[in-house]
C-alpha cells in the first residue's frame, strides 16, 4: 500500500463544490482507501491569470500504480468539464499527483514529486495540515512556506480552525 498526495484546484464554476465532489469521487474509486482531505484555501492565481483559485490536498492509500492513478485523476478532471486551451488556463478542476510514496518518477507523462509544488503556498499549506513533518528537497514545509510568503492564502470561510 502506497500513501499518495493529490493537489486539487479550481478557479472556474462552483470551485469549492467541484473540489468536494472530486474528493468524494476519489474516495469511491476502487483501489483507493483512507482518503484524508485538508481544509480549502482561496488564493490569487500564481503564474497564471483569471479568477481566484480554491485549493486543497488529499492523502490516500492506494494499490494503484502512479500511472493508473494519473489515468483516474484525468478521467475525473474530464468528467468535470476540464478543457485545456493553453498551459495554466483557468480550469473547472485540476488534479495533480504531488507525491507517490517516497518515489521519484520522471517519465514523459509523469513527474513526481510535482516539479512546482515546493514553491507554491496553495500546495504547501494544505499539505502541511496532513503531513506536518514532511520534508521536500531537504527543507521543512514551514521553511518552504516562508520562502513564498508573498503568495497570500486565506481559508475558505466556515471551516473549523485546527
Ligand atoms: N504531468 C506530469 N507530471 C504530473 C503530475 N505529477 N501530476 C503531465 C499531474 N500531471 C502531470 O497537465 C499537463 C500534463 O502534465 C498531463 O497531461 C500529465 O501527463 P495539465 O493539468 O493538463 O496541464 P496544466 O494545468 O497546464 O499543468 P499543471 O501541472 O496542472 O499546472 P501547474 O503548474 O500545476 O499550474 N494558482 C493558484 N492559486 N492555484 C492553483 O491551483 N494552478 C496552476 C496550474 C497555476 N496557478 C495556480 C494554480
Ligand atoms: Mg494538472
Amino acid at each position: 500500500m502506497i500513501k499518495a498526495c493529490i493537489g486539487l484546484g479550481a478557479n472556474l464554476g462552483e470551485a469549492l463544490a467541484s473540489l468536494q465532489q472530486a474528493a468524494h469521487e476519489l474516495a469511491a474509486t476502487p483501489g483507493i482507501t483512507g482518503l484524508r482531505l485538508s481544509r480549502f484555501y482561496r488564493s490569487a492565481p500564481v503564474d497564471a491569470t483569471g479568477p481566484d483559485y480554491v485549493n486543497a490536498v488529499a492523502e490516500i492509500d492506494t494499490l494503484l500504480s502512479a500511472d493508473a492513478l494519473l489515468d483516474i485523476l484525468q478521467k475525473i478532471e474530464n468528467q468535470h468539464g476540464r478543457l485545456r486551451p493553453y498551459r495554466n488556463a483557468p480550469r473547472t478542476l485540476d488534479l495533480d499527483l504531488l507525491l507517490y510514496g517516497d518515489l521519484t518518477i520522471d517519465t514523459p507523462r509523469l513527474t513526481v514529486p510535482h516539479p512546482r509544488m515546493h514553491e507554491r503556498a496553495f500546495v504547501l499549506r494544505p499539505l502541511q495540515e496532513l503531513r506536518p513533518t514532511l520534508h521536500l528537497r531537504q527543507s521543512s514545509l514551514q521553511t518552504l512556506l516562508q520562502a513564498c510568503s508573498d503568495q497570500a492564502l486565506e481559508l475558505v470561510p466556515g471551516q473549523h480552525q485546527p
